[in-house]
């Protein structure tokens, strides 16, 4: 029997299932670095980099361990564009029995895949992808017909699950959750360690040709470049995060800086997702960490739940909602996007700050595409089709499965409040809280009306007042519209023509 294991650009683990029973004396593992995939959004361009660069180590270090691998590079003469037109070459060079892959992350890859059988008139086999804590069938079950899923109940029965951070049946500390304790503004005087970047080798710096060719228009400065392509390379970072950053992790997981991009974050999502680390190792070593007190409670309990809580759970969502997850749009938003999130050209610093550190890193740590980029789609009533691209096209992390919910669901609160409780809406007063951002803008944080108000300000509570039809019942809301309701009719209109004007007024060709 001859096996065609066809691996995808983020299926760089070498556990995958797709892998699980090869004969290197007969089996063949196909790899593509394919337009279709390379243009479906216009990604940022140390995303393709990062992927194609993983994608030929991967390739590389399964030769070396004698398999036959059949890589296509996005310039060889002949490449079909698709992976389903990779798969018909493949098909006609090799006598293959059967295809194996594993399921792939984002729906509209499993709707080409589910074609293929018929298609090519081979069986294929597609593989449940167990990369993750939770499979679909468990999300399922958990979600029952629950109406809104709350993660954290999740996330207590993954805890459960798992027994991490467990002491029998209780949680480690005599708490879940220690979120309270993980939203401190960050001290002028702390200065967050550099963090350990890779100079390109020459398989990245042939990558790294190809995209400034290719893909050189596309958004996002491509040097430096300093992601890890390799495993080890991921190894060597995560450990840097473990002994430099973990400690203060929790502290400061919420808090913004001019100019420092990462802060005390992992940057460890390219790679969980793309397959060169497990979630399973990565929370392990944290636990680690805290049981060899390197790292204390708040900050590995608030590491472990984003990755066994937070990213298991977005998967469900988005397997269990798609393809009409997509679809929703509660809030009836349809503005464009304005031009700004690609420029980052916006007198708002704190706009200019998160759109800029995306621009130069494919990076943007969670509260600033949350409470920034995030917060301001969802004020500014952009259409979620629009806010959801840029998110897909501008992180070196980004894939649908984890991209939609998060966008679609807790920043836009498109899917009328299944993820989240109430919309993460906040005005300038919180941004101010979190970021030195404010000092050195234009507006002020604190007014809501005028020349000098900062738009967020304004933005937030025209947002309430145009929206209170859908959310003024919402108890969590309760004390915003009361102050509302104090405003009187005339301030109401005037907040509202005000955020208007202002939104009328943003670019949104560039
Ligand atoms: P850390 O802060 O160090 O957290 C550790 C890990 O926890 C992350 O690597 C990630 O794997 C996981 N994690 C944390 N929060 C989430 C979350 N909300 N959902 C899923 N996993 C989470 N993450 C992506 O991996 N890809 C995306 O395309 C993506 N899009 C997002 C879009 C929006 C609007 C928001 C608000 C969040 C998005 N996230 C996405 C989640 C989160 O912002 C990133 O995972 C995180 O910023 C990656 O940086 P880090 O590795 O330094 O994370
Ligand atoms: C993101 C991406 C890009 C840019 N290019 C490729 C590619 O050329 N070949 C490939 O196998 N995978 C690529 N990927 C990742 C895929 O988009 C991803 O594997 C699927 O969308 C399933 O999640
Ligand atoms: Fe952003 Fe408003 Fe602060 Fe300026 S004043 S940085 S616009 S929150």
């Amino acid at each position: 029997m001859r096996h065609l294991r066809y691996i995808l650009g983020d299926q760089l683990s070498r556990d995958i299932s797709s892998l699980r029973g090869l004969d290197p004396d007969t089996d063949v593992v196909l790899m593509a670095e394919v337009a279709e995939e390379a243009g479906y959004v216009r990604h940022h361009q140390q995303k393709i980099a990062f992927l194609f660069s993983a994608m030929r180590h991967f390739a590389e270090d399964l030769a070396r361990r004698g398999v036959r691998v059949e890589y296509t590079k996005l310039d060889d003469p002949g490449n079909a564009g698709s992976f389903t037109g990779e798969l018909e070459r493949a098909l006609r060079r090799h006598a293959i029995d059967h295809v194996v892959v594993t399921e792939p992350g984002e729906w509209r890859v499993l709707e080409a895949m589910r074609g293929w059988q018929e298609r090519f008139d081979i069986p294929v086999h597609i593989r449940s992808d167990d990369r993750f804590f939770c499979s679909h069938d468990e999300f399922r079950a958990w979600a029952g017909d629950k109406r809104g899923f709350r993660m954290e109940f999740f996330y207590r029965a993954m805890r459960r699950k798992t027994g991490l951070l467990m002491e029998g049946g209780d949680p480690v500390g005599g708490q879940w959750n220690f979120d309270k304790d993980n939203r401190k503004s960050l001290p002028a005087t702390l200065a967050p360690p550099p963090r350990l970047r890779f100079e390109p080798d020459a398989v990245t710096a042939e990558v790294l040709d190809l995209v400034r060719h290719r893909f050189g228009t596309n958004f996002g400065d491509l040097a430096p470049f300093g992601w890890a392509t390799t495993r080890p390379e991921a190894l060597l970072a995560f450990d840097h995060f473990i002994l430099d950053c973990l400690p203060h992790f929790g502290d400061y997981q919420d808090a913004m800086r001019t100019d420092d991009g990462f802060l005390f974050h992992s940057l460890v999502s390219p790679y969980l997702n793309a397959g060169l680390l497990g979630p399973n190792e990565v929370c392990q070593r944290a636990q680690d960490a805290y049981e060899a007190g390197i790292a204390p409670l708040n900050a590995v309990e608030g590491f472990i739940r984003q990755i066994l809580g937070w990213r298991e759970y977005v998967r469900g969502v988005y397997w269990l909602k798609m393809p009409d997850y997509a679809a929703t749009n509660a809030l009836n938003a349809h503005r464009k996007l304005p031009a700004l999130y690609w420029t980052g050209e916006t007198d708002m610093n704190c706009l200019r700050q998160a759109v800029g550190d995306t621009r130069r890193q494919a990076y943007a740590h969670h509260i600033q595409r949350l409470m920034i980029t995030g917060n301001f789609a969802l004020l500014a009533g952009i259409e979620p089709a629009e806010v959801e691209e840029w998110y897909l096209a501008v992180y070196a992390d980004a894939y649908e499965w984890v991209e939609l919910p998060n966008v679609h669901g807790m920043v836009l609160f498109a899917d009328g409040g299944l993820m989240g409780s109430k919309p993460y809406a906040a005005g300038g007063a919180y941004i101010n809280r979190m970021t030195d951002y404010c000092g050195a803008c234009t507006y002020d944080p604190a007014v809501r009306s005028g020349p000098t108000a900062c738009p967020f300000t304004t933005l937030y509570w025209a947002f309430l007042i145009d929206n209170a039809d859908k959310l003024s019942g919402n108890r969590r809301l309760a004390m915003p519209y009361r102050a509302i309701e104090k405003l009187g009719p005339e301030h109401r209109a005037a907040l509202q023509a005000e955020a208007r004007r202002f939104l009328d007024a943003l670019p949104t060709d560039y």
